[in-house]
């Protein structure tokens, strides 16, 4: 049977890798002109992701930054609620929504998102109970420590064998409360907590983790990483961005998180030639 992952009413096909675009619905993401404007710009960005050829449009109202100060609950679902109504209505791409929090998971799951992408894993408390019985696909990430200080001084005796056991203990938490494993994705955290060396040690390991049985999911797009390896700012990391996207599709990556849809997909193409899938 083909890789797939059930996101509520849709399943989508994981034949081969697929790109989630990142939609951040942030003050300093969009105009701050006023929050119609926000709005409406932070919607069109989200059509062009689709356009573009995202199989899934990740919309996060906290940002998950290295040194992150918190968001008050009522400011994030301001910020995606109204953007998720929209795009459910304007795409036919899964919305999923970036947050750790159980009323936010909640409301965007009524307002139409399909899968709940979260950095904690679900372990907020009501969280696993707020997504076990609506039928949207999960993404499990792994992550050492909290936004706050967590690239202060990562630790780990074995870090593929701690990422490996953190997420197949999350899994079986989500089976425990009922959760249907075809819904369920895992994702081991690039730079949540991890110094370069983990993170390359983990992208030389990802086999081991796709093999697993879950669909893995990789975000690398426009992070430190890149920038250490390129010495290039933020705006400027595509080219080292798509490299890790082909390295992490070779190594059996189904659905990668990227700022740079068009661009990323265009070489996914060419891999997927290679390995058979073209
Ligand atoms: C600043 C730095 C802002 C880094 C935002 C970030 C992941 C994620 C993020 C990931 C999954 C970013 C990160 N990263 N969700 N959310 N996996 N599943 O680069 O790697 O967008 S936030």
């Amino acid at each position: 049977m083909n890789p797939s992952l059930r996101c509520a009413d849709k399943t989508l096909d994981l034949s081969r890798p697929v790109v989630m675009g990142v939609l951040n619905v942030t003050p300093d993401s969009f105009s701050d002109g006023g929050r119609f404007l926000a709005l409406d710009e932070a919607v069109a960005h989200g059509v062009r992701l689709a356009e573009e050829g995202a199989a899934l449009i990740d919309v996060g109202g906290e940002s998950t930054r290295p040194g992150a100060e918190p968001v008050a609950l009522e400011e994030e679902l301001r910020r995606v609620v109204p953007v998720i109504e929209r795009l459910r209505a304007a795409t036919g791409a899964v919305i999923s929504v970036d947050t750790s929090k159980p009323e936010v998971m909640r409301a965007a799951l009524a307002a139409g998102a399909g899968l709940v992408n979260d950095v904690h894993a679900l372990r907020a408390p009501g969280a696993l109970q707020a997504v076990a019985g609506s039928g949207c696909g999960l993404c499990l990430m792994h992550m050492q420590g909290e936004p706050r200080t967590m690239q202060v001084a990562p630790h780990y005796v074995d870090v593929v064998g701690e990422v490996r056991a953190f997420l197949a203990d999350r899994v079986e938490a989500c089976r425990a409360a009922g959760v249907e494993s075809q819904r369920i994705a895992v994702d081991p955290g690039f730079g949540f907590g991890k110094t370069l060396e983990h993170n390359l040690t983990l992208l030389r390991h990802l086999p081991e983790l796709a093999a697993g049985g879950r669909p893995v999911v990789v975000g690398l797009s426009r992070k430190s990483m890149v920038g250490t390896l390129t010495g290039r700012p933020p705006g400027e990391r595509v080219n080292g961005s798509v490299a890790l996207a082909v390295v992490a599709a070779l190594a059996g990556a189904r659905i990668i998180r990227a700022h740079d849809v068009a661009a990323t997909l265009e070489a996914l193409e060419v891999v997927a030639a290679v390995m058979g899938r073209g």
